[in-house]
């Protein structure tokens, strides 16, 4: 390592015409940024790495307006049933198998669900939901056509 020093300070003496003791303190400067450099840039790649993998949590999200069936397809994939709903009022989660295949023989998961209540009051909160999510399942209700348009809000 210092033979490799001694050799570029002795390098940088010729090609800049400098002192012998000046270029070993160049040398060893260049060597102290380039370090420095390299971590930064280490520091930056895994911290990016750490935050989208944090950003993405594993749930499957239920979203969508009020009366579009969120509640329902919860309880229709976790118990199999038809389920009287009411508006929800706050989210239910909960991680189950999921039954797959035209037999429904197979199984999926166990995969966490969340059913997000579609009310205004709530939508703020829903922000905090996507960072928890892997997928968004978005419903709309097509029977309901007025709702169908505002949609996107
Ligand atoms: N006919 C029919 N009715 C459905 C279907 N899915 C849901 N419903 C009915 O639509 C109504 C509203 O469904 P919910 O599952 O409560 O709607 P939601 O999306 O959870 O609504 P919020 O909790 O208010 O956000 C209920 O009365 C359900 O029984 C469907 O596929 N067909
Ligand atoms: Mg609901």
């Amino acid at each position: 390592m210092m033979d490799y020093v001694r050799k570029a300070a002795s390098a940088i003496e010729e090609s800049l015409g400098v002192g012998s003791s000046a270029a070993l303190v160049l040398t060893f400067l260049i060597v102290l940024i380039s370090v420095y450099v390299t971590l930064q840039v280490f520091q930056v790649l895994s911290g990016s790495a750490i935050r989208t993998r944090r950003s993405r949590g594993n749930a499957a999200l239920l979203l969508g307006q009020c009366g579009s069936g969120k509640t329902a397809v919860f309880f229709r994939l976790r118990d199999g049933e038809e389920v009287q709903t009411v508006s929800s009022l706050s989210a239910s989660r909960d991680s189950f198998e999921i039954k797959a295949g035209e037999a429904h023989d197979q199984k999926l998961g166990p995969l966490e669900v969340v059913d997000f209540p579609g009310h205004l009051r709530m939508r703020g909160k829903a922000n905090d939901m996507v960072k928890e999510a892997r997928c968004i399942i978005y419903m709309v209700d097509a029977e309901d056509k007025p709702k169908l348009k505002d949609g996107h809000r």
